[in-house]
């Protein structure tokens, strides 16, 4: 199968930066769906990240169909969230609506810290999952997922990422995912493992022979 250009379904800046960079190596053409010059308001009300991935990148082929320029083109979407085990993983797949959509992560990273409060090292667990949804140029659908495991600090630390990031805690580097470069917090995140999956069934793809 042919694929020259992914349009990827996201409107969260921090997502836009980070992704680009992780699917480089592919070779082809990445744009936004800004960039794509999409606009379109998707309600995500699906059950898992992976439902919500789908919806999201399914709207937006939707959009590039109707404007008859799916051509060799893959729509993704990234449907991410925090889980954190001592509050029963919740934000999960509301992690960006918690305390509402326009809340300041400040709000919302020192919210969930005082939720912690007194919980000790050991249960301060969590974790990042990212699920994303694919949608090829002809119209198979293909989801891919990673995760990166944490725990939540009891402060805001590093000015790096977005979101949730400064609260987000890696044992295997002594620092949060704030604190990383975007080039090291890309390599081990959910983000980075969830499309290096991607790409892996992509490659497949575009080995396929047209018949
Ligand atoms: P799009 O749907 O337009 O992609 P969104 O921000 O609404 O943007 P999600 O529905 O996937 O995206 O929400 C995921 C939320 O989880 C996101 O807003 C962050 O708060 C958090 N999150 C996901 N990945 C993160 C990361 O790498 N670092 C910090 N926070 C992250």
């Amino acid at each position: 199968m042919k694929i020259e250009k992914i349009v990827f379904a996201t409107g969260n800046a921090g997502k836009v930066r980070e992704i680009p960079a992780i699917l480089a190596d592919l070779g082809l053409e990445v744009v936004s769906m800004k960039e794509a010059g999409i606009r379109v308001d998707i309600e995500e009300n699906g059950s898992t990240y992976e439902e919500n991935a789908m919806i999201k990148s399914r709207v937006v082929a939707e959009a590039l169909k109707g404007a008859g320029r799916q051509a060799h083109t893959v729509v993704m979407a990234d449907d991410s969230g925090l889980e954190i085990d001592y509050l029963n993983r919740e934000p999960g797949i509301y992690s960006a609506r918690y305390l509402g959509e326009d809340t300041s992560y400040r709000i919302k990273n020192a919210n969930l810290i005082s939720r912690l409060d007194g919980v000790p090292e050991e249960e301060r667990t969590a974790r990042f999952v990212c699920a994303i949804g694919a949608v090829l140029p002809d119209g198979r659908e293909l989801t891919s997922r990673g995760v990166i495991e944490g725990r939540i600090g009891y402060e805001e630390r590093g000015s790096n990422g977005f979101g949730y990031d400064p609260i987000f805690y890696v044992p295997e580097f002594g620092c949060t995912t704030a604190e990383l470069t975007e080039e090291q917090k890309n390599r081990v995140s959910h983000r980075g493992n969830a499309l290096q999956a991607m790409k892996a069934q992509l490659l497949e793809m575009m080995n396929e022979q047209e018949i």
